[in-house]
């Protein structure tokens, strides 16, 4: 089966079609899959509940697609090539068929410890194959996996332990990455202290580090499987069950479950896979995400081995034991497609050229870029070292909600320009809007990025909170599903992603809620009141800027700073860690009492000079002091 676009009259035409006609679109692609029952319609929405069916009532299974589909042809295929931390430890090659095994294994495993068809599991584990096998087994039992990066704290991953009331937990004893080995078990058992749902946990043996396993309740993945067939039938699913909650930031308080189901996310991860990276059959794939995330849900697992490609992934670091380390994964592998984050880009630009000179980088087609608007010099330097001046490179722009990739180059085929997006993908109908949410036509506009109609990978509602959801992205602007993101189309028609518009920072392409990370300082007993802002970051594309009141008796600045950054470790993980931490006798209000983010931001950016008027706020004179006080 190929959907695959192979000229630029080729896009331009599935283009046409997919938005004027997306029914016959859409199921023309949906039935080179696999269905145990054919849908009754393609598509029923709305977009004030919202509410948006694709494929109703079609029944499959995802993994048959995966699994069964590619057995007969392609059985001996690598499915996942798997490069450990530690380049001295053996890797490990997994074809179709043993995928299938292992898969099968396992989900008969999980049923003989409970599981049932629409239990949630939370997978906490490093990235190591059993990650991957994990969420398969998953949905060839039914069950809707959460999976949450192994980089998140025990508090973090209560929350969305008790959000989802999950009756099982899939983790390992510990995490190899880069020099440091992680205790990943003694985080699971003390999250699992402040839960109640959970029944069961599987836990793999990765770095045999000592673990205490509790009687009746944790068991090991080794023991689990013992005497399981390595085959089975998959659970008949409707199209529009869920597949996977996946627990994303955003403007306001906690993490959203951001849910996907199957009919749709199946169609939509495969066919955005094979387009944009233009997948041809033999060719070595790698994503260098975690599966903790959607790229990694979508890039590593689901749309390229639906395609029956061959994923790489990678357990480690860009830098360890050395700089070099991506390049030469790329050659020993002869990696063809390779996609990463421009925060990994801008780390190694750093490095400078050596590291890059001992490998040849030949194999490599197309290269990729994800999660944060890339700058010029970033993108530069990826397409000229490690492109070699003649790979395409695809500027990827989406989101954990989109399930897939929304606007891009389709590789080598439509045309591409530096740190633009460019154009969307068949079925996408994105619109530029103005603050009163009027479409923006034409060339040479800015504004925020909205969506038109709905598309198959599209969330269908966050987890347990349906309003939620209406109100987070279909609210701002009436029938339209909004990104969050700012726009630009330019004078020749390409999209530009400008970035946030809300409070949401995107720190080495990791999404965080500005207030989140305002709720994890608050804990400290001595802090009275935070504001959180974003500024421009070397490296991470953004950075974390603290303004913090406290109450100082008894303690230094520096104890302080650093018992609260301790604190956000602590609560949410060490990825939201502030960069920078101000102590301020005030924070800038208005005088109705709103935090002056404006202000924040610009004084975070060292671009004080220009603040605008002040003279409206309730306290004009704490300005001065955090600028004289502000953290270079
Ligand atoms: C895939 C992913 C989503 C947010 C999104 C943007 C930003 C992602 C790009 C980008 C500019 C890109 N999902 N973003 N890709 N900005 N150019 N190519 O990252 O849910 O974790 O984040 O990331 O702001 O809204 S995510």
């Amino acid at each position: 089966m190929s959907h695959k676009i192979q000229t630029l009259s080729g896009y331009i035409h599935e283009y046409q079609k997919s938005i004027l006609q997306p029914e016959e679109f859409w199921s023309r692609i949906a039935e080179s899959f696999h269905w145990q029952k054919r849908w009754d319609k393609v598509l029923e929405w709305d977009f004030e509940g919202p509410d948006v069916k694709w494929f109703l009532n079609g029944k499959l299974n995802i993994t048959e697609n995966i699994l069964e589909r590619h057995l007969f042809i392609m059985g001996d295929k690598p499915a996942i090539i798997w490069e450990p931390n530690d380049p001295k430890e053996k890797n490990i090659i997994l074809t179709y068929r043993e995928l299938y095994e292992k898969v099968c294994e396992f989900s008969n495993a999980m049923k003989a410890q409970g599981i049932k068809k629409g239990d949630r599991v939370i997978i906490y584990m490093p990235m190591v194959p059993e990650a991957a096998i994990a969420m398969l087994a998953c949905a060839r039992v039914g069950a809707v996996h959460s999976v949450v990066f192994a980089g998140f704290s025990a508090s973090s991953l209560a929350d969305r332990i008790n959000d989802c009331e999950a009756k099982m937990v899939l983790t390992s004893d510990g995490n190899f990455r880069g020099a440091k080995t992680i205790d990943v078990k003694g985080v699971v058992d003390e999250a699992l202290e402040k839960t109640r749902s959970v029944e069961k946990v599987i836990v793999l043996q990765r770095t045999k580090s000592e673990v205490s396993m509790k009687d009746g309740r944790d068991i090991w993945w080794h023991d689990a499987i013992k005497g399981q067939p390595k085959e089975n039938k998959a659970e008949v699913m409707d199209a529009e069950d869920m597949l996977f909650i996946l627990y994303t930031s955003g403007s306001t308080g906690k993490p959203k479950g951001v849910v996907h189901t199957i009919g749709g996310y199946m169609i939509y991860s495969y066919y955005t896979f094979v387009n944009v990276f233009q997948y041809s059959q033999g060719d070595v794939y790698w994503c260098t995400a975690d599966v903790g995330w959607i790229t990694g849900h979508s890039y590593i697992v689901y749309g390229p081995l639906l395609a029956g490609a061959t994923t790489l992934m990678f357990e480690g670091v860009p830098t360890h034991p050395h700089p070099g380390r991506f390049w030469e994964i790329v050659d020993k592998y002869k990696v063809n497609q390779f996609y990463t984050a421009p925060t990994a880009i801008r780390a190694l630009q750093a490095h400078g050229l050596e590291p890059v000179e001992p490998y040849s980088l030949d194999s490599l087609k197309v290269i990729g870029s994800v999660g944060e608007p890339i700058n010029e010099e970033a993108w530069h330097w990826y397409h000229d070292h490690i492109g070699k001046g003649k790979c395409p490179l695809v500027d990827t722009w989406w989101q954990t909600e989109t399930g897939g990739i929304m606007i891009s180059a389709l590789a080598g085929i439509t045309p591409n320009k530096p740190a633009h997006a460019s154009f969307p993908l068949p079925g996408i109908d994105p619109v530029i809007v103005d603050a009163e949410g009027n479409e923006l036509v034409g060339n040479n506009v800015e504004g925020n990025l909205c969506i038109k109609s709905p598309w198959p990978g599209i969330l269908r509602t966050t987890y347990g909170d349906h309003e939620r959801c209406r109100q987070t992205y279909f609210s701002t602007y009436k029938g339209m599903y909004f990104t969050g993101d700012g726009a630009k189309r330019d004078h020749d028609g390409y999209l530009r992603i400008l970035g946030r518009v809300d409070d949401v920072i995107n720190v080495s392409g990791h999404r965080m809620g500005t207030a989140e990370v305002e709720n994890a300082i608050n804990e400290h007993p001595k802090v009275v009141e935070s504001a959180v802002v974003g500024y421009p970051h070397e490296v991470k594309g953004q950075g974390i800027y603290a303004y913090v009141i406290c109450d100082m008796e008894g303690r230094t600045e520096q104890n302080l700073i650093n018992e609260i950054r301790e604190t956000v470790t602590k609560i949410i993980g060490p990825i939201a860690k502030p960069d920078k931490i101000q102590i301020v006798p005030g924070l800038p209000k208005t005088r109705s009492g709103k935090i002056m983010r404006r202000i924040l931001r610009k004084v975070a950016s060292g671009d004080a000079n220009n603040l605008g008027d002040t003279s409206t706020l309730l306290n004009p004179e704490v300005v001065e002091e955090i600028i004289k006080g502000a953290v270079k």
